[in-house]
């Protein structure tokens, strides 16, 4: 039976169990990447590991997110970056270098390879034909110390590209579509597998658009084959030695095979406030405009900002539209620089950012009271552009940039209307490089110093599972909560090596008291218990969506199902997930129940039914849990450091 490029690279590098979907495996990391939001605590964590190098074919440590350094903590914290990764024999990527995808993608991404990156938009490697999956920073930390990755053997849909998109259609679009038939929700254990005759018709950072928004889908990641295409990026960055083909043999077999007819793609949009709710921009047409910002990791490209470049050339942004625009890296700055389109973008009136997530992620350029902020990014969630009230809508750089001149959300094909005529900008055949931001680690790393600033905590130790669980539930959320719900990014993230202050902002845009009730049922010695949804825990990688719940004494979640990355979290910090066995029983559970589950060593130890009592209400329901024979131990050890440290003795 024939294979397809997700199961060969897996089987390649497979340590532990055999390609069996649905089935834990463990794999081999060749590549990691952490960015500084993610990357402090996760080489706290590597520290605390005692291994003198890291053991990685290549690790690189980027610093993008929190470049804004209101306060001395972010720049504390990328000194401590910068000196861990000369100690450690990391490549370090200076603020200013550009976003950690984007980056690399363009110089250290390899077909064939894995890599895991402490954030979840790392499957942006899959353009390339990697397989590149996102994860909590202490799963890196693991990888870079030379420990293997856990993950489910994967169930791959195959996706079958037709036909070629239009003028005005992007792989943005193409993206969103999946989104709309995928949603954003039921998609964990699942990777999608990019084939067909359209393949060849995308550019890499256009299949690398396509991979990215995939993590919204909540796959493990998606992949694109490698081909001539993906050889001739490699040739413009310098790299073609680096390049190898990707391929599905013609009878690999899949979980599932769509197919995707890229001519019949049209402009699309997610309108607020979740990447999975679609409409088409014709529909959304004439709505006004307040903000357009282009950028982040999912649309920062040369190609990007070249077309939107030759878009608004000779036009200035509509007088209502702050245009901002974030390139993904320094080399990408470098090349719109040299090819004229920087010229075109700064006289169209572009406020011009840094190479870093920026605006995405809400720590700058936050837009007005109820303001309607056209977005290139891949979040749109509740009160990420820093703005409560705002209404972010994600969209294509073409969409994007028919808004900056008429002010409204304009389909970008009536732009021909006006004279406007698509670009069609082209891959350059050579890049311009220049290397020089990164730092790579020195042969003698023995007198390297480790920087540590006042900011900066040991990572808070976790108890091992009692043998009961008696507490409260401090908060009941809904369906598709978000670790942006469940811990804010924007201008707290600088805390984010401070766990018991970044702690006091748990849930603070959906319940402002939660911090009090929490750290009260603390105080008294109780556990907080949460209760939540479908789909908990969707987005971003943040660890300390389990982290900082795991200092408050948090010792279980019960909810209706659960995302991938973060399942993987609350483990990692002693958190057990549980699933309730009759949904229905949701709407039995409210927030300040007191709530006790008896006897939850011993059940996780030999297995049986758990049974959760709500004292309050005199009831009784049933929660299950998935946990391998590894994840049982790791929970009741107290967390992954815990017990590693239980199997070292
Ligand atoms: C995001 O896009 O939400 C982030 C910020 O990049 C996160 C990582 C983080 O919270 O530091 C992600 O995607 O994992
Ligand atoms: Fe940065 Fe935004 Fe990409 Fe996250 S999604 S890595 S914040 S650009």
């Amino acid at each position: 039976m024939g294979k397809g490029i997700v199961q060969k690279i897996l089987e390649k590098h497979i340590v532990e169990g055999k390609w069996e979907p649905g089935k834990e495996i463990a794999i081999k990391v060749d590549q990691t990447l952490t960015q500084d939001a993610t990357g402090t605590m996760a080489y706290l964590q590597f520290e605390a590991m005692g291994v003198s190098k890291v053991k990685t074919e290549l690790s690189v440590s980027y610093v993008d997110h929190n470049t804004v350094q209101i306060g001395f903590e972010n720049a504390d914290d990328h000194k401590y970056l910068q000196s861990v990764a000369a100690k450690y024999g990391i490549i370090y990527s200076r603020a200013g270098n550009g976003i950690c995808h984007q980056v690399h993608l363009e110089r250290f991404g390899k077909p064939g390879k894995t890599l895991l990156g402490s954030d979840s938009h790392t499957p942006t490697g899959g353009g390339i034909g990697m397989v590149a999956i996102g994860a909590g920073g202490l799963d890196v930390a693991v990888a870079m110390a030379g420990g293997p990755f856990y993950l489910t053997c994967p169930k791959v849909i195959k996706v079958n590209l037709k036909g070629k998109l239009k003028p005005w259609c992007a792989a943005k679009d193409v993206v969103l579509k999946m989104l709309e038939t995928f949603t954003t929700k039921g998609n964990v254990g699942c990777v999608f597998e990019y084939g067909g005759e359209g393949v060849k018709t995308l550019s890499v950072p256009e299949r690398a658009t396509i991979t990215n928004m995939g993590a919204e889908c909540g796959v493990t990641t998606s992949v694109f084959p490698s081909d001539e295409t993906t050889k001739a990026f490699l040739k413009a960055q310098g790299r073609e030695n680096d390049w190898s083909e990707m391929k599905a043999d013609s009878d690999a077999q899949y979980f599932k095979e769509i197919d995707l007819d890229l001519s019949e793609i049209v402009p699309l949009a997610a309108y607020p406030h979740s990447p999975g709710n679609i409409k088409t921009v014709k529909e959304l047409e004439g709505m006004d405009v307040d903000q357009v910002c282009l950028g982040s990791c999912t649309n920062s490209s040369y190609k990007d900002l070249m077309t939107v470049a030759n878009i608004v050339k000779g036009h200035i942004a509509h007088p209502n539209v702050s245009f901002v625009i974030a390139p993904g890296s320094k080399q990408v700055l470098e090349n719109i620089a040299r090819d004229g389109g920087l010229t075109n973008l700064i006289s169209a009136g572009a406020r011009i950012a840094e190479s870093a997530c920026g605006f995405c992620i809400g720590n700058s350029q936050s837009p007005k009271t109820d303001a309607v902020s056209l977005r290139t990014s891949n979040r749109n969630f509740l009160g990420r552009s820093g703005t409560k009230s705002a209404q972010a809508y994600l969209v294509s750089p073409e969409t994007a940039a028919a808004a900056v001149i008429t002010g409204k959300m304009t389909d970008p094909r009536d732009l021909e209307k006006m004279g406007i005529k698509y670009p069609d900008v082209q891959m350059p055949e050579k890049f311009y490089i220049e290397d020089s931001m990164f730092i790579y680690p020195p042969e003698n790393p023995e007198k390297i110093k480790i920087y540590r600033g006042p900011n900066i905590g040991d990572p808070p130790a976790s108890l091992p599972m009692p043998d009961e669980i008696k507490g409260e539930v401090t908060i009941k959320v809904e369906d598709q909560i978000t670790t942006d719900h469940i811990i804010p990014a924007g201008a707290k993230m600088k805390y984010r090596s401070n766990v018991p202050k970044y702690s006091e902002f748990l849930f603070e845009v959906v319940d402002s008291n939660f911090y009090d009730r929490a750290k009260k049922i603390k105080d008294s010695g109780k556990h907080n218990i949460f209760v939540a949804g479908l789909s908990y825990g969707q987005g971003s990688s943040r660890e300390h969506a389990a982290l900082c719940p795991m200092y408050m004494g948090t010792k279980a979640v019960i909810a209706k199902s659960f995302e991938r990355i973060h399942t993987a979290n609350l483990i990692n910090f002693g958190i057990i997930p549980l699933t309730f066995k009759n949904e229905s029983d949701y709407s039995k559970v409210d927030q300040g129940d007191d709530i006790e589950i008896p006897d939850i060593k011993t059940a996780i130890k030999n297995g049986g039914v758990l049974k959760v009592k709500n004292k309050t209400k005199g009831t009784e329901f049933e929660v299950e849990y998935n946990l391998s024979d590894r994840q049982r131990e790791i929970i009741l050890a107290g967390g992954t450091l815990a017990y590693m440290k239980e199997k070292a003795k």
